[in-house]
């Protein structure tokens, strides 16, 4: 068993750089053979009960090819975008948090121009799906998103952090359309999170709720109460991310505090859990669909991200988490910034 689990877990691990993935959605450990995942951990739950093994793999992610050729563009031409308003915001307020804004500009492009159900000439429409940035400190990537939706005007970025502006530090949920809760305590968003999920199935709505959290941030123990939560009303409405960038204020996440292995951790709390390279739409794209068809749990999306993604300096350099650009660094981010193929 020891060799076969060796042989399965090393097929489910990513790397830490998030460049290489290993994706399948078949088991391959003695026990079960080229089976289905769901079968998998299903078969494997007694084994755990009885304490013979420790964990269950974590759920493998199908990556169906979803995205055409025209809808990859769309997502990436949007990606770029909003990392060009993330720069500027940033910039011309002389403060925010660039990092960890550029590193989740993926997921969170991907929810908004194609998963999401949202209406932006109704942002209070009830049955429309939530998105709660529990890592409130990246507003930077919200609002760029929000605006370029039509929320509200795109001008209103250039009053980001400014005394009176609606577009805060931290996102402020009464006051900004589009805001769905009030975060930036780390571990709040979560928390907000899972309550609304139960309040939609209290109601019988039949919206999601997508919550994105910091891997700094889920260290909080409120994080893991939220996780209790989730499991004990079976919130499936829930698909959570973390953005698994191995960085956060101080440094390296496994050096602050460690989390791996944080899948294990998930799956253990009762959540559904996949690891997938957040900067892959069809990854992006195929999880959430897959997470959407399975019932009676929550779901967590460990996306591997680069803090920085897109300008050379800034990945994965701890320094850039909450550092401005001066002019020159800006000018070079801006030019360095281009359209992947
Ligand atoms: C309760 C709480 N403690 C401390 C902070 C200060 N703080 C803001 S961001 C941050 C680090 C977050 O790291 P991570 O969640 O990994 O975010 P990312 O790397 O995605 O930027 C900290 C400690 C906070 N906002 N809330
Ligand atoms: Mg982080």
């Amino acid at each position: 068993m020891a060799l076969a689990w060796r042989a399965s877990s090393k097929i489910w691990r990513q790397s830490p750089a998030g460049g290489r993935t290993y994706s399948i959605d078949r088991c391959f450990c003695c026990f079960c053979f080229g089976r289905d995942s769901q079968n998998v951990k299903e078969a494997l739950r007694p084994l755990l009960l009885a304490g013979i093994i420790h964990s269950i793999p974590t759920h493998a992610v199908k990556t169906l090819p979803m995205l055409d050729r025209e809808e990859h563009r769309f997502l990436r031409q949007k990606a770029f975008e909003i990392r060009k308003s993330i720069l500027e915001m940033v910039y011309k307020a002389r403060s925010g948090h660039v990092g960890g804004s550029l590193g989740s500009a993926d997921l969170v492009v991907a929810l908004y121009y194609y998963l999401m159900r949202h209406n932006p000439s109704e942002p209070e429409w009830p049955d429309r799906d939530r998105f709660i940035l529990s890592k409130g400190h990246c507003t930077p990537v919200i609002y760029a998103v929000l605006a370029d939706c039509g929320y509200f005007p795109r001008e209103d970025l250039n009053h980001f952090r400014r005394p009176g502006s609606h577009l805060q530090g931290h996102p402020y949920e009464p006051g900004t359309p589009g805001i769905d809760a009030s975060t930036g305590a780390l571990g709040l968003g979560i928390s907000t999170g899972v309550g609304m999920a139960l309040a939609a199935k209290l109601q019988s709505r039949s919206h999601y709720v997508y919550i994105l959290c910091g891997d700094g941030e889920i260290q909080e123990g409120q994080v893991w109460e939220a996780a209790l939560f989730g499991n004990k009303y079976h919130l499936d409405n829930v698909i959570a991310f973390v953005d698994r960038n191995y960085l956060q204020t101080d440094g390296n996440s496994e050096q602050v505090m460690p989390l791996d292995p944080l899948a294990s951790k998930w799956e253990a709390f009762g959540w559904r859990t996949y690891e997938i390279d957040g900067h892959n739409f069809d990854q992006i794209v195929s999880t959430v669909e897959q997470a959407k068809q399975l019932k009676g749990k929550p779901t967590m999306i460990i996306a591997r991200t680069i803090k920085g993604k897109g300008v050379s300096f800034m990945e994965n350099e701890v320094s850039w988490h909450g550092t401005p650009p001066n002019q020159e660094q800006f000018e070079r981010a801006m030019k360095e910034l281009t359209l992947a193929d």
